[in-house]
């Protein structure tokens, strides 16, 4: 367990040894991130001490039946959540992913995040389970409609055009997932040589089956996160630690192990 550490007395965990030499080799690398990955933004998390259900139950907020029992409750909380992100700025842990998509010949991110960051951090192949916090549509008719015109209002939105009312484009309990993401996010799990589970407690399906079915298809699978999961057992290896500052430390290590590979003669993918 433990992390790079870059200082005078570096202590690499064999964990990060085994890891670095994994991704170094490999051609196929898919990263699927949870709420931790943005924590150091500034966004909460849902679970965990200081997640937001500790606050707030879920069944109240996240679902299809608690915005049609209490639209203006469920609206209001998802305003404040917008302006918020709206706010804030990706860490040092979305902008290592971006450079992630660089080094592999293949690479695909697979979010559970609706925050948007690792679009606004650059990432492009971003698979988004969960929806994006950005968008709306109306229950009703289905027209999508952008945040900007929706915050300035104060009251619920309703559909200008049938009279609906506007939902966040997020997926709620008991939603099903949007289909194209979820397949491409299935097909890069089945291909994946190496597969990182990085921020997420793992307990959300069916995103948290992915790690699962990469693993069963052949990938290395490794999970990076600040506490044990349900997962942490079955990886092959874990990083404890946050992910803002074990993602940098990781990428250098596999950029230099690539390089001198590649000096070497060496193939980088086998
Ligand atoms: C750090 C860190 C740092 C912190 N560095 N690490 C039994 C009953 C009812 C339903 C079900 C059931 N069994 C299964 C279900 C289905 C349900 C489900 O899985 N429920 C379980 C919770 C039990 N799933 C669904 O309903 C899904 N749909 C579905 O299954 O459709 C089929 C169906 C159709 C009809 C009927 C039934 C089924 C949809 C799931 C949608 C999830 N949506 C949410 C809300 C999005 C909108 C919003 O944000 O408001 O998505 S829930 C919430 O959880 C959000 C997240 O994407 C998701 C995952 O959370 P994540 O990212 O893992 O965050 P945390 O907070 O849990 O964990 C953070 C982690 O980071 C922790 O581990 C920390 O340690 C770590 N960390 N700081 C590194 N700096
Ligand atoms: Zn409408």
């Amino acid at each position: 367990m433990g992390h790079v550490d870059t200082g005078a007395t570096a202590v690499i965990s064999d964990d990060t040894r085994r890891l670095v030499a994994r991704l170094a080799a490999a051609d196929w690398v898919v990263a699927f991130t949870g709420a931790g990955v943005s924590a150091e933004s500034g966004v909460p998390t849902f679970r965990g001490t200081d997640g937001i259900w500790k606050k707030f139950k879920p069944e109240e907020l996240a679902s299809m039946d608690a915005f049609m029992r209490n639209p203006s409750l469920v609206w209001e909380w998802y305003a404040h959540r917008k302006r918020v992100i709206a706010g804030i700025q990706p860490n040092p842990g979305h902008y290592a992913l971006v450079r992630m998509e660089e080094v592999f010949p293949r690479f695909a991110l697979i979010t559970q995040n609706i925050d948007n960051l690792h679009r606004r951090a650059g990432s492009r192949s971003v698979h988004e389970l969960h929806g994006n916090i950005e968008r709306n549509y109306c229950v009703s008719c289905g027209k999508p409609y952008g945040n900007e015109e929706l915050l300035r209002q104060s009251e619920t939105p309703k559909c200008p055009a049938c009279g609906g009312w506007i939902r966040p484009d997020v997926v709620w309990f008991g939603e099903l997932l949007p289909e194209d993401q979820w397949n491409a996010s299935v097909r890069a799990a089945e291909s994946a040589d190496v597969f990182l589970s990085i921020g997420t407690s793992n307990v959300v399906y069916p995103a948290a089956s992915l790690p699962l079915l990469a693993k069963r298809r052949g990938a290395f699978l490794a999970e990076i996160n600040a506490e044990v999961t349900p997962l942490t057992d079955t990886a092959d290896v874990f990083l404890q630690g946050s992910s803002g500052v074990i993602l940098p430390d990781l990428v250098a290590s596999v950029v230099a192990a690539r390089e001198s590979a590649e000096r070497q003669g060496t193939p980088t993918h086998t």
